[in-house]
């Protein structure tokens, strides 16, 4: 302790000096465990968020597959009815807030920084600190699933209550078991990460843009990222709310959902769908946005109407908090209600059939080059479109009566998130691997992989609107043969299966490439925007210089003036070497010792209110200390985090912009 203290210093690189306290070490290994744990670099938290995010997706994928199978041909007993409620509840809970969330999050940190010509996010141990606690409440969300491999944990199996957990389902009475404590405790700290991730976004984009990249010429990418995290920030607090009054519920007796304690069930609909709703956005803009990145490129011209696409992802997420209403059209709120969220669905329709246009727009008169993530652009265009027409159709109310929870809305939403989110996302995934591992993804199999995801998606999913439409509801374990489904969910799961080999294929074609993939320069594709003008993989300080900017489409206009920026760029690296080299902040222990004592503490409190038997003994009695530990261990890694100075390191840069090599391309 005494030598710790003795330790202490004032900070460095000329702001005033503060009192700092170091208990552990700087950690400062770049490679290993312990380089990943503490990194606070934005392109390592992006793998990671996004190799986490890979998994989920296929365990997801994996969930759905057993769902399908259950219902291949009627009355089928492949899993018990208690199994299927877990599948799709987790289902639908792993790909909405543990895949297509945390991949969108993954291209926040990789690309913003390197989109506006920064060096890294304003908060990098805060950026660390989201994606430990995202992994917390991903842990909390599937730790149940243990209770099917050793019977004697009674954790009461994986959540079952749905994606929306509507109340009472939710209450002691229906749902005894821990492992909907665990879904309560597991969505509201996935909120904390988000919540946490868009403060930090929010700032970066706003304060820590190059000179010249003024508002409207960002990359509409990035423009996209700034309107999800003040979505995120603004739809969030709705379900954490939410979330504690069930939790106090479950386990301090108020009746805020309890109809017998003059409770209302209706309240959670309402409070769900404020944040529900404006969730689907948070789902759809970026994937809105990596789109309106890959068509220009391959369609060699500018975007159409940049400032539209722009002011209609603007606008679609304000009016996406006006609309939540119209899940419940079926619930009885009287006509004034239902008209009103009625026309205000409708409305939506204009600011995304706007970007539709503009995107068509972008493809009219260029010369297109159908490399494969422009192939999934164009899948995305076409399938968005269609979720987007049955979006219309559930809007007028009367028609909503027919289709809501059944198979039509299945199809719908599937089509607006695998057919719109996931085909983007594939198609940012082929497009920005180059960028982050110097390879290129093979064309012939891409593209196959893309055929085989494209035929399967639309042979599970288009069958389902007539399913539905003849009556099929969505969430039925099982189903009689008269009831005219068969042929239909025959042909949906052999669909399924199809998806699933696109996917594998998919996969299977990036692992290849990461290790045996054709080596590819730092632009492969001609690219518009910053990031294509930094080495590939980029080192960890990302520019030798920070750029000025002169233009929309910044390095278009950079590579049509080569000697102009050139002179620049060599007296901007003067000029940083002169002021000491480029300050890039200190990895850190801290956020992640903090996320351990959540974890801990999180997990042991949804206990106290659970005998938990194992092996035949009530270990109830130790939840309580191990709470407290965890809660201690949380609070006192804040403080050393804050009392942990800035410090930070230099890297030094030769006359060309060059590091010395130990911090070249950095995986
Ligand atoms: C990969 C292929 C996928 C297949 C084959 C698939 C299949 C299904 C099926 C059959 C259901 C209905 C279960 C029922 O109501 O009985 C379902 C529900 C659901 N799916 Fe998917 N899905 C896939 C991907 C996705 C993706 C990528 C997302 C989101 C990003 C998603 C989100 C959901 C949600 C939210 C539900 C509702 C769960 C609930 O009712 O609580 N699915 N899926
Ligand atoms: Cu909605």
């Amino acid at each position: 302790m005494a030598k710790a203290l003795a330790k202490s210093s004032f900070t460095e690189v000329g702001h005033a000096p503060a009192k700092t306290f170091d208990l552990f070490p700087r950690p400062t290994a770049k490679t290993g465990l312990f380089g990943w744990i503490t990194t606070v670099d934005h392109k390592k938290i992006g793998m990671m968020y996004g190799g986490f995010a890979i998994l989920f997706f296929l365990i997801g994928g994996l969930e759905a597959l057993m769902i399908r199978t259950q219902l291949i041909v009627p009355n089928n007993h492949f899993v018990s009815a208690q199994l299927y409620n877990e599948l799709f509840t987790m289902h639908g809970t792993t790909m909405i807030f543990l895949a297509v969330m945390p991949l969108n999050a993954a291209f926040f940190n990789l690309l913003i920084p390197i989109q506006i010509g920064a060096r890294d996010v304003a908060f990098p141990r805060l950026n660390t600190f989201s994606l430990w606690v995202w992994v917390v409440g991903a842990i909390l969300l599937n730790v149940g699933w243990l209770s099917h491999f050793v019977p004697s944990w009674k954790f009461g199996g994986a959540p079952d209550v749905g994606w929306f957990g509507y109340a009472p389902l939710t209450s002691k009475v229906f749902t005894p078991d821990l492992s909907t404590d665990l879904w309560v405790l597991g969505i509201q700290i996935l909120g904390l990460s988000s919540i946490v991730a868009s403060l930090n976004f929010i700032v970066t984009i706003i304060n820590m843009r190059a000179p010249g990249l003024t508002m409207m010429r960002l990359p509409v990418f990035t423009w996209m990222a700034l309107v999800t995290s003040f979505l995120l920030i603004l739809a969030l607090p709705a379900i954490a709310i939410a979330l504690i009054e069930v939790m106090f519920d479950r386990n301090f007796g108020t009746n805020f959902f309890e109809v017998s304690g003059g409770g209302q069930p209706i309240l959670w609909q309402h409070l769900f769908w404020v944040f529900g709703h404006p969730e689907v956005y948070i789902l759809i803009l970026p994937p809105m946005g990596y789109v309106s990145e890959i068509l220009p490129t391959f369609s060699r011209k500018p975007l159409f109407g940049y400032p539209i696409i722009v002011f209609s992802g603007v606008a679609i997420g304000f009016i996406g908090f006006g609309v939540w209403s119209h899940h419940m059209f079926t619930t009885g709120m009287g006509t004034i209600a239902t008209a009103a969220f009625s026309i205000a669905t409708m409305a939506i329709a204009v600011p995304t059939g706007v970007k539709i246009f503009n995107w068509i727009g972008t493809l009219w008169g260029g010369r297109i080059v159908t490399r494969t993530p422009m192939m999934f652009a164009l899948g995305f265009i076409w399938m968005f479109m269609m979720g987007g027409m049955s979006g219309i159709m559930h809007s007028a109310a009367p028609a909503d009566a027919q289709q809501q929870d059944s198979y039509f809305v299945i199809a719908h939403f599937h089509y607006v998130l695998i057919g719109g989110a996931t085909f983007a996302l594939l198609a940012a995934i082929h497009f920005w691997f180059p960028k982050f591992f110097g390879r290129l993804v093979p064309e012939f199999w891409g593209k196959l992989s893309f055929w085989i995801i494209f035929v399967g998606f639309n042979c599970t999913f288009f069958p389902m609107h007539f399913l539905g439409l003849n009556g099929m509801p969505r969430r039925t374990w099982t189903y009689d043969s008269n009831m005219g489904w068969n042929e239909g969910n025959m042909f949906a799961t052999a669909g399924a299966y199809l998806l699933g080999v696109g996917i594998f294929t998919y996969f299977a074609v990036l692992v290849y490439t990461f290790f045996k993939g054709e080596k590819c320069g730092n632009d492969p594709w001609d690219g518009r925007t910053l990031e294509w003008s930094i080495p590939s993989p980029p080192p960890e300080h990302n520019f030798s210089a920070i750029p000025t900017v002169h233009a929309r489409d910044a390095f278009w206009y950079e590579k049509t003036h080569k000697a102009e920026i050139a002179q620049e760029k060599a007296a901007l690296i003067k000029a940083e070497e002169s002021h000491g080299g480029i300050h890039m902040p200190d990895q850190s222990w801290y956020p992640f010792f903090s996320a351990v004592g959540l974890l801990i503490g999180a997990y042991n409190m949804a206990q106290l209110h659970h005998p938990v038997i194992i092996m035949g003994k009530d270990v109830l009695s130790s939840h309580m200390p191990l709470a407290i530990t965890g809660g201690v261990m949380l609070l006192t890694s804040c403080y050393l985090w804050a009392l942990e100075g800035p410090a930070g390191y230099h890297i030094h840069l030769d006359a060309n912009g060059n590091p010395p090599d130990s911090h070249g391309g950095h995986y």
